[in-house]
């Protein structure tokens, strides 16, 4: 269970994703910001309830619809807004855009857009961890979709064989692009990984507070080297797969379920449960929005500020020195 403080914390952090994203699709219309987007709004609380039990030096991966996942692990804001124009200020210096975000001073190693492409990666710095005889943890962040690779399976079963200190975290949001995955799995993914022989769970990842708790056992197992763990997360997109389309409605989404997960808002009950016991009050709410404005708005400016790769300078930073 997580004290008062990091209880504010969760609910600080989902009101920045939502907040950040919401202004990402606002902007998105006037054709400014040229790298595709994921949001992953309704999503917040899987990233902000895993991130709360990470330190600063823990690694994590994330994925093409990983705004939430920099957010949350304490990513740079203003080399985030920067990426998404593409200028050289920003966290991949303007040459990755929405899908490669990176701070290394934060533990994010990066995101890719090879969906399945980064389980393997997380599976490696946490050998890394294991052989340096190191606490530090890795997060690794994928989709529904991305269990369907192979690259999924053969990380499980070298994370289990050498019991290295990684949590798999899949945000099953029931849809790899419009593929639903009733169509796709014979069984449950967490099943999946109990196969490997991995502590596995399914948990809610609309409760922050389910997720943190989750997590906060993952996270102590892999310090004490115990090995890995597995949470899939139930989850769902409001917004189309990429860019700012709404898409639900006849063959596709059915309108019905997308309207149950919206009443299923991961942060509009929590702020509920915050208020009901006295944890947050309108004063501290008010507050923190205020300082998410202030937050985007400065980043916002240093993003337009900042100027753009020329065509000579686009092979840089391609190779290691
Ligand atoms: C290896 C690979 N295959 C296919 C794609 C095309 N692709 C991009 S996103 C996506 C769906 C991913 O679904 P999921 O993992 O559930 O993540 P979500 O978009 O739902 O967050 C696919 C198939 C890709 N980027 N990489
Ligand atoms: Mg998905």
């Amino acid at each position: 269970m997580q004290n008062n403080e990091n209880l504010i914390k969760l609910y600080r952090t989902m009101i920045e994703i939502r907040m950040i994203e919401k202004k990402i699709e606002d902007e998105y219309k006037f054709d400014q910001i040229k790298t595709p987007i994921h949001l992953s709004i309704g999503q917040e609380a899987v990233a902000a309830g895993v991130c709360i039990n990470l330190r600063k030096d823990d690694y994590l991966f994330g994925t093409h619809r990983s705004h939430s996942q920099y957010i949350a692990k304490g990513g740079d804001i203003k080399k985030m807004f920067a990426e998404l124009y593409l200028g050289k200020d920003g966290c991949s210096k303007g040459r990755g855009g929405s899908m490669h975000l990176v701070d290394p001073e934060a533990g994010i190693l990066g995101s890719s857009a090879i969906v399945g492409g980064n389980i393997p990666l997380g599976t490696g710095t946490a050998l890394a961890s294991a052989l340096r005889h190191n606490d530090r943890v890795t997060a690794v962040f994928f989709g529904d979709g991305a269990v369907d690779e192979g690259t999924f399976h053969e990380s499980l079963n070298f994370a289990s064989l050498k019991k290295l200190p990684v949590v798999y975290i899949c945000e099953n949001n029931l849809y790899a692009i419009n593929s639903p995955v009733s169509a796709r799995h014979s069984g449950d993914i967490y099943d999946w990984a109990r196969g490997y022989g991995i502590p596995s769970y399914k948990i809610d990842g609309n409760d922050v507070m389910q997720v943190a708790d989750y997590s906060e056992r993952a996270v102590s197992r892999c310090r004490k080297g115990e090995g890995p763990t597995f949470l899939e997360c139930s989850t769902y997109r409001w917004k189309g797969h990429i860019g700012t389309a709404d898409d639900a409605g006849p063959g596709y989404r059915p309108k019905s379920e997308y309207d149950y997960w919206v009443s299923k808002c991961p942060i509009r009950w929590y702020r509920e449960y915050l208020k009901q016991t006295g944890i947050l009050n309108e004063e501290t709410d008010e507050g923190i929005r205020r300082e998410t404005e202030k937050l985007i708005q400065d980043a916002f400016e240093f993003a337009l500020a900042s100027s753009k790769p020329s065509p000579d300078e686009l092979m840089e930073f391609v190779y290691a020195d």
